[in-house]
């Protein structure tokens, strides 16, 4: 089978798990053709079942906006054609659903066809996506796709909500690979980050509004006070802004927080920490989450979204109604000041993570593209 996956080529979850996904297929003996505007950032090229191609938009000083759409539909025409795909699957709507669609039809006017998989990720539902100037199309789109893919119960949920979707949705939960997880962090490197008798709280994401840093931040100065502490946050991201701010109005945590940007080796930070804050606004699945547990770390979040069907309340972590940062705070100074619940909690966040693995995952994923191609 030869499939076109088209994605963001940046860190956000959708562009992870579109790569991963293609990634694994390769490793399985599929060709895989990633279309997207750059090289996605964990693809390895070197998979001779690999094929990246750019997108790229011709700039027009008459062009206020640069046509990107139309730039994808065409490579996206060009790649079927001249690789013979079997099946296209487009991570998040927009622009990739629409994208799709309209080298569809290019290739119907040449008599020819291909099947269409969307798999919707959370914000091109439940936020972009329901702006006025996106809705129509995005409807429209998803009900042309052959397939349509949802990464949780609660955001097959919401897309039947917020949209008139004719089709039945197939919910295909996000995975992880825990075989890069074997190894253990080691102690050396965990002193970089804290002394032996601190914890290690942690936060990563791409810093947006939607993932209320106010909180973690407010949260580790609650249980900094109680518990002795670091906090470590990944990723880069518009509300770096109040990361500073918050620094200035509380200068006695500027040594007690590291911000380390975007890093190569994440897991391997995420294996020596004690518990990841995920306090979403809105969270389809919450990956970041999942990917902490794979490391062994116990997740205190909210309850958005399908953030409860990855973190399971006093099993492999806490939750709390969203924007409740001293109940979150209170769940974390219980579970760090607490070894024998910390430890329990590690080892099952570990086996929710292995219920996630890439292994049960991707037989889905195989399944779903054959019977895609068997209807067409
Ligand atoms: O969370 C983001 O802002 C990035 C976004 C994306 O599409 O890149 O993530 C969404 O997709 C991920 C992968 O399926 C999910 O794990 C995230 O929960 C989801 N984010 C939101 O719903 C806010």
């Amino acid at each position: 089978m030869k499939i076109g996956i088209l994605c963001y080529p940046t860190y956000g979850g959708s562009g992870i798990v579109a790569t991963e996904l293609g990634m694994s297929l390769a490793d399985k003996g599929f060709e895989v053709h990633f279309i997207s505007s750059a090289l996605p950032a964990r693809l390895d090229v070197t998979n001779p079942n690999i094929f990246f191609h750019k997108v790229n938009v011709q700039t027009y000083p008459l062009f206020q906006y640069q046509p990107y759409d139309i730039a994808l539909s065409s490579m996206i025409y060009r790649v079927v054609n001249l690789y013979k795909l079997d099946i296209l699957h487009a991570h998040y709507a927009i622009p990739y659903a629409y994208a799709a669609f309209t080298a569809k039809q290019m290739l119907k006017a040449d008599n020819k066809d291909i099947p269409l998989v969307t798999t919707l990720h959370g914000t091109d539902i439940t936020l972009v996506g329901q702006h006025p100037s996106y809705k129509h199309a995005v409807e429209f789109s998803i009900n042309q796709s052959d397939t349509i893919t949802s990464v949780s119960e609660s955001l097959k949920k919401d897309t039947l909500q917020f949209f008139d979707i004719q089709k039945d949705i197939q919910v295909i939960n996000n995975f992880i690979d825990n075989s890069v997880f074997d190894e253990e962090g080691n102690a050396c490197q965990r002193k970089q980050f804290a002394n032996d008798d601190e914890k290690i709280l942690i936060h990563v994401s791409n810093l947006r509004p939607v993932k209320r840093i106010q909180d973690v931040l407010e949260i580790f100065k609650n249980v900094n006070k109680k518990v002795k502490s670091k906090l470590i946050i990944i990723g880069e991201g518009p509300e770096m802004e109040k990361i500073s701010e918050f620094m200035e109005n509380n200068p006695e945590l500027i040594g007690e927080i590291k911000l380390l940007g975007k890093v190569n080796d994440l897991y391997r930070i995420l294996q020596l920490s004690d518990v990841f804050l995920l306090p979403s606004e809105q969270e389809s699945f919450g990956l970041a989450a999942l990917e902490a547990m794979a490391a062994r770390t116990p997740v205190i979040s909210s309850n958005a979204g399908g953030i409860p069907e990855v973190n399971i309340q006093g099993e492999t972590g806490f939750l709390a109604e969203i924007g409740n940062v001293e109940a979150m705070s209170n769940y974390c100074i219980k579970l760090l000041s607490d070894e024998k619940l910390l430890s329990e909690m590690k080892k099952n966040a570990k086996a929710q993570a292995i219920h996630f693995d890439l292994k049960n995952i991707l037989p889905i994923y195989i399944d779903m593209y054959e019977t895609t191609i068997a209807k067409f």
